[in-house]
């Protein structure tokens, strides 16, 4: 028989709020930062924007029925601060409807029997925060900010949410939107991406306290943070580039790992970024240092690295997928940066549960295969290396459960749907169900079938 993972093992799909819902201008939602970006002209590939998307801010009860039909037992969707507080401040009212909204969905996925995993924060920040204060550039503002819709949140869906995760990959938030430029708000500077971190990690930390302090003992969920990281291999055995490697992670992962989970930023960001770098007063290290309950990873490759080059997102190190001996890591997807490696997923894990020691759930996983937004349909419903590749990764999983033992709890796929990949618009399609754009109609891809058939055949009853 099969190996089994526990009967409570969690799994489904993910979604973002600003990715999936549309309806960006009704029920009294305000805008956010994803909104004003999309309207620069070049910023977002085909010119498009979350306007109306997938839909799903109508068609959330068919998108329910679909969750059921793949047989999840979770799903992770996060909640548009802007459609909750328009204007986003703790002293700008909150919008009713907005809260009904999330209500309702969350109450349906319970009556099918699926559990909530709910992202606080999956980037899109309100824009009246951003035009009054600077949003995440702004320490006092935006921590008392963010910890007001937080509490909102846990009043309004606490009793019936016990998973909280409060922000999606804040290196994705300070490193694209502050340092490259290539998501909201756009900017490109060295030194905001290192404050918009600093002050993504105390308003996490502070939302965790308040949980901690004022809704744990009568609600008695588990709180956290989801942060991405692809695992990294040298090009070859220099010291150099196994120097490349350390950094590399450090600049990733550790920027915001190190001071969450042991108290401190990695000292290899320390020496290289120097005043730059903000620094935790006592008070609020001892707030940070032990601020997530698990480790949330989203994660989607692997990386072939070398030192060198000026790229400070990534730690002053290249990276590609192609090994000294010119061969690829593994099927290439539709966007650039996402080769399908296995074996580095299974090191991960065990990188990170050696490193950390917190319980993992993976909160992001998937591929992108070619051209789905060119080929025929009935070609596309067969998105064989998506198969594969989910396959792959949930193999390595149970090998890094079973055979490594690491303490792996849930795993949710990216994503249910096709919807707005960001800067690549409707281009690059992730989803286990195509969508018909013009139509909204939704088709099961074979990669759905595939992993209800694999977590089916792997969680023991
Ligand atoms: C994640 N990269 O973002 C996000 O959490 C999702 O919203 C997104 O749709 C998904 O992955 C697929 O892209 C990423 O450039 C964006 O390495 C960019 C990168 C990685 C993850």
């Amino acid at each position: 028989m099969a190996a089994q993972l526990p009967s409570d093992f969690v799994w489904g799909y993910a979604t973002a709020s600003y990715q999936i819902e549309g309806s960006a201008s009704t029920g009294g939602r305000g805008p956010s930062i994803w909104d004003t970006f999309c309207k620069i002209p070049g910023k977002i590939r085909d010119g498009s924007s979350g306007d109306v998307s997938t839909d799903s801010y109508r068609l959330w009860k068919e998108d329910v029925a679909l969750l059921k039909s793949y047989g999840v037992n979770a799903y992770r969707f996060s909640l548009s601060w802007s459609r909750i507080i328009p204007l986003g401040g703790r002293d700008d009212p909150v919008n009713e409807e907005g809260i009904a909204f999330y209500k309702g969905l969350i109450q349906e996925l319970l009556d099918n029997g699926i559990t909530p995993y709910v992202t606080l924060y999956h980037w899109d920040l309100p824009q009246g925060l951003h035009d009054r204060y600077g949003g995440w550039l702004n320490k006092t503002e935006i921590v008392q900010d963010y910890v007001n819709y937080a509490k909102v949140c846990f009043t309004a869906f606490g009793d019936l949410v016990q998973n909280w995760i409060t922000h999606n990959e804040p290196w994705c938030i300070s490193c694209l939107g502050y340092q490259k430029g290539v998501f909201a708000p756009g900017h490109k500077s060295n030194t905001e991406p290192w404050i918009v971190a600093h002050n993504l990690i105390l308003a996490h930390a502070y939302a965790v306290k308040l949980y901690r302090d004022s809704f744990k003992a009568s609600q008695g969920g588990q709180i956290g943070i989801t942060l991405d990281c692809h695992w990294l291999m040298p090009y070859d055995d220099s010291p150099e580039n196994t120097e490349a490697v350390q950094r590399g992670l450090a600049f990733k992962l550790g920027r915001f790992a190190g001071p969450i989970y042991e108290g401190a930023y990695p000292s290899r960001v320390k020496e290289k970024i120097g005043d730059r770098l903000p620094e935790f007063t006592a008070d609020e290290i001892a707030v940070v240092k032990g601020s997530s309950d698990f480790f949330g990873l989203n994660t989607y490759t692997s990386q072939i690295v070398q030192d060198g080059g000026d790229d400070e997102t990534s730690g002053y190190v290249k990276i590609g997928h192609t090994r000294a001996d010119g061969t690829q890591l593994g099927t290439q997807a539709h966007v650039a940066w996402l080769q399908s490696y296995p074996p580095g997923f299974r090191k991960l894990l065990n990188y990170l549960w050696e490193t950390y020691k917190k319980p993992i759930y993976i909160t992001e996983n998937g591929f992108a295969a070619k051209n789905e937004n060119i080929l025929p349909l009935e070609v596309v419903l067969h998105d064989k290396d998506r198969v594969e590749y989910f396959e792959g990764y949930a193999n390595a999983m149970l090998e890094a459960v079973h055979e490594d033992g690491v303490s792996v709890k849930g795993y949710f796929g990216w994503s249910l749907l096709d919807n707005f990949e960001w800067a690549d618009g409707y281009e690059t399609r992730f989803g286990v169900t195509y969508v018909d754009y013009a139509t909204q109609k939704r088709y099961p891809k074979d990669s759905a079938r595939a992993l209800q058939k694999w977590f089916t055949e792997h969680i023991a009853a």
